[in-house]
């Protein structure tokens, strides 16, 4: 095992790795920004060095600096997180190169099911569904026009290169395919570097379904079920649970399988999600594979009692994955919800600065991810999540009353949350019924 490991990150997803690096008795080094001089967590590493001032380009995505660090702390290994690095293959190689493990996966790996072209070929050769469309990148707009005929509109198009809803287009016609197959292929040059695009059938109305997966290097891989994100604002998940509601169980597993096969032949070593829209029949598509730890891991721990960031330490040290699928159970339901420095009721305006009032749920079957201590101040250079709030208990109706309850006790002030959201949210009988589609949330912004 690791002696020392660097969490290159920030905020509740380095407390989060520190804790597991804590009770799998590694040591821990916590890099910050200057902007993050002050975060308490940083106490808790055994470590901190600075590097760099607030804007993520000069610290937290500067890989120059992180591996200098690294090599000052003499770790045997970088955990990446989520956002910032965890996802670039140039930092899984540099890493590489400085002979320093990278938990996750290998820059190979993570090239093979980062590109979206590449990744849906490597998922239909494993059984994986995906979308009926092109197989690779768009050449010319006649072939294009030609799939979109024989799949039928809507299309999509999207950017190889792409991620996260962003550079997508909708056509319901061949004349809009034909001139935005021009700009999504320019957008996504500017904006990623790689102007190649795909068409594939634009699916109305779905249900966001993603599953999480472990693969290690002994060529094992399990699944750990899956979790229902459909409750979006902007591509940003609002809230998340597991398991999902009114699914079919039977299909879900085939998928389950097929998924596990894929990072088999990825050679994928690390925790992986591949996300999928569901449609009305409860058929899957596979809309991409994230190739990290995700914000919402924590719902999968807790209906499984598997420690995911631990999981993922463990494989990086060379380690098979510590149980097998037979072993994985499903207890009960968990949800999370995402505690934004957000007013609701101002358009999610961001509301950085000084936390004063931060009083904390608890209890029974409540768990709280923060990095935030009554005094904290928000800083205004990184994302706005500042806590994710989540529950379990043994039925989703259950758990929905336990989130209610626990949003109750939160009190923050005098920054603005998202809580006021979640708390109309876990009430809202369309959602408690369940089943809501991916562009429920913003239907009820606009209402
Ligand atoms: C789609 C789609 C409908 N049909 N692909 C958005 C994020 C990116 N990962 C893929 N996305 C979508 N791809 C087809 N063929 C609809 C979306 C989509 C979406 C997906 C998941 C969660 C929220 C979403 C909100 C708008 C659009």
């Amino acid at each position: 095992m690791f002696k020392r490991v660097l969490i290159a990150n920030r905020g509740e997803i380095a407390l989060r790795i520190l804790r597991a690096c804590r009770e799998l008795e590694i040591e821990s080094v916590c890099v910050y920004s200057t902007a993050d001089k002050d975060a308490p967590y940083l106490r808790l590493a055994d470590r901190a060095i600075c590097i760099g001032p607030g804007p993520a380009k000069e610290s937290y995505l500067n890989i120059a600096r992180l591996i200098a660090a690294a090599e000052i702390a003499d770790v045997d290994a970088i955990h990446p997180g989520y956002g910032f690095l965890s996802e670039r293959p140039d930092f899984s190689q540099a890493c590489r190169d400085c002979k320093i493990e990278f938990i996750g996966p290998s820059p190979e790996a993570m090239g093979k099911l980062g590109d979206k072209v590449e990744c849906k070929r490597t998922a239909r050769a494993s059984g994986v569904p995906v979308f009926p469309g092109s197989e690779d990148a768009i050449e010319d707009e006649e072939e294009a026009v030609k799939i979109a005929d024989e799949i039928g509109y809507p299309v999509i198009i999207k950017a190889s290169a792409g991620g996260g809803g962003r550079g997508m287009k909708v056509c319901h016609n061949e004349a809009t395919l034909r001139t935005q197959l021009r700009v999504a292929s320019q957008e996504a040059q500017a904006a990623f570097g790689d102007g190649s695009v795909f068409i594939e059938k634009y699916l109305e109305h779905a249900r966001h379904v993603e599953i999480q997966m472990l693969g290690d290097k002994h060529g094992n891989a399990v699944y750990l079920w899956e979790r229902d994100c459909s409750l979006q604002r902007r591509h940003q998940k609002v809230i998340e649970e597991a398991p999902a509601p009114l699914i079919n169980r039977e299909k879900l597993r085939r998928v389950c399988q097929a998924a596990a096969k894929m990072i088999q032949t990825a050679k994928y070593a690390g925790a992986a999600t591949c996300e999928f829209l569901m449609d009305g029949k409860g058929d899957f598509y596979m809309l991409e594979v994230n190739t990290r730890v995700q914000v919402e891991h924590p719902v999968t721990e807790l209906i499984t009692g598997i420690d995911i960031v631990k999981a993922s330490i463990q494989i990086a040290a060379g380690e098979k994955i510590p149980f097998k699928q037979e072993d994985v159970h499903i207890r009960g339901h968990a949800i999370e919800c995402r505690i934004n420095a957000e007013d609701p009721a101002a358009g999610f305006r961001p509301s950085a600065g000084k936390i004063e009032i931060w009083q904390v749920p608890g209890g029974p079957g409540v768990r709280l991810d923060t990095h935030v201590v009554p005094g904290y101040v928000v800083p205004p250079n990184y994302d706005s999540m500042i806590a994710k709030l989540i529950v379990h208990a043994d039925t989703r109706e259950q758990a929905l009353d336990r989130m209610a309850r626990a949003l109750r006790e939160f009190k923050v002030g005098p920054i603005h949350t998202t809580i006021p959201l979640h708390q109309r949210l876990v009430t809202n009988t369309d959602f408690r019924r369940g089943g809501v589609d991916i562009h429920y949330l913003e239907r009820l912004l606009r209402a």
